[in-house]
């Protein structure tokens, strides 16, 4: 067991608790033992912890360690052309047609070396964690092979022996399907037996698949929540990020962590996901990269009372990004939400998204995954655009 620290002076951002909406200026906050064990007023810090070592943190916003709830941070190759492709008006979808867009960093990942997806994976993971993460998902979806998603997963499973930081896999088997084969048959023969396998061998969090035209149906995708179902596994979704699948409403029914990107999401996807507690994930470095016109119903799912997250969905095709930070901003500038709804949905409602209990907030017993920030104001890590400077990252009571 660690020794206690004591934190006084903090500036505790308004995730203290799940439901406070407010700043708390000088507050205390001890962990020992990798958990939060008090958070308020000097005055009130238990006998217990009178002697622990104190640190001030003169007045520094301190906020719970970031989570990033999205990701497909394993990968090889670049993507690079084809942004100047669609800088110069190719569409995703028809590059994508054409067999580039995913299928080409399949390619790239098929070739690479469980070594060479390593470290590329851990080159981004430093970024992600330079700027507060202590908490990252990260999914499969470019083997579209058994052997090669079972890799990915692997390798997103090492980032954990490698780094302190906490990953939560996901298996993306259905995330596209390659061109010799039809979706049907690639579920049959490749993804569901994948998801056996990596399941099996204690590889997966979570399941979860790309619903759209592009993708698959929702009857396809249906096929792979009922394994998952079977497996004991829950599921999310790739949703309405180009059109309306209907997709939220699927993944509500099956009591899904997270419907994600939304953008296309109607009022009926809107109000299944509120009955079933199924978290919004936005990903506006997605739209951004894409230049997408259509918003999320921000305000739908705010007054239906919908847990929004915020996540990179860093991936080398629409949103090659490692800034939390900057998501956060890009979540105010353009869907609309405030500094204080950003920094739930990379915390509090980011941890529900994954299905994790014990983080996000800085409730007594939650773990100690902190980011203490060089600023004195929350709302700077939302304001500025993806600069905010980390002091101090604690992870489970470590200072590292
Ligand atoms: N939607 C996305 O934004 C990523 N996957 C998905 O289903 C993009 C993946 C890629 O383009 O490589
Ligand atoms: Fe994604």
């Amino acid at each position: 067991m660690s020794d206690p620290v004591v934190l006084t002076d903090c500036c505790l951002a308004p995730t203290v608790s799940a439901s406070s909406a407010s700043y708390a200026q000088k507050e205390t906050l001890a962990f020992e033992g990798g958990v939060i064990v008090f958070v308020g007023e000097e005055a009130s810090l238990p006998r217990d912890y009178a002697q622990a070592p104190r640190r001030s943190v003169e007045g520094r916003v301190v906020t719970p360690g970031l989570i990033d709830c999205h990701t497909h941070l394993v990968y090889a190759g670049s993507r690079a052309r084809e942004f100047e492709m669609r800088l110069t008006g190719a569409s995703y979808e028809e590059i994508m047609r054409a067999g580039g867009g995913i299928f080409s960093t399949v390619e790239a990942t098929r070739a690479a070396g469980e070594d060479e997806l390593l470290e590329s994976a851990l080159s981004r993971l430093d970024r992600l964690m330079a700027g507060g993460v202590t908490t990252v998902e990260v999914k499969s979806g470019y083997g579209l092979d058994i052997e090669t998603e079972l890799r990915m997963l692997r390798v997103a499973r090492a980032l954990e022996v490698h780094r302190k930081v906490t990953v939560r896999t996901t298996f993306l088997g259905a995330h596209a399907f390659p061109k010799d084969m039809t979706a049907d048959d690639y579920l049959t023969h490749i993804c569901l037996p994948a998801l056996d396998q990596a399941a099996n061998e204690g590889l997966v969090d979570a399941v979860d698949g790309f619903c759209e035209t592009v993708g698959f149906s929702r009857k396809q995708i249906g096929r792979v929540f009922d394994r998952a179902k079977a497996l004991d596994l829950p599921v999310k979704l790739h949703a309405e990020q180009m059109s309306d699948q209907k997709g939220a409403m699927l993944a509500a029914n099956h009591r899904a962590l997270s419907a994600d990107h939304l953008e296309y999401l109607c009022a009926d996807g809107v109000a299944a996901m509120a009955e079933a507690g199924t978290v919004a994930v936005l990903l506006p470095g997605a739209f951004y990269a894409l230049g997408e016109t259509q918003l999320p119903p921000i305000q739908t799912l705010r007054d239906a009372g919908v847990p929004m997250a915020l996540a990179t969905d860093c991936n080398p095709g629409s949103s090659p990004t490692t800034s939390l930070l900057l998501i956060m901003n890009m979540g105010a500038v353009l869907f609309g939400l405030t500094p204080q709804e950003c920094l739930k949905g990379v915390t509090v409602n980011a941890a529900r998204a994954l299905g994790l209990k014990d983080r996000g907030t800085f409730e007594v017993g939650m773990r100690a995954d902190i980011a203490i920030w060089d600023v004195t104001d929350p709302a700077e890590l939302t304001y500025r655009m993806g600069d905010a400077p980390l002091k101090q990252r604690v992870f489970g009571g470590e200072l590292c």
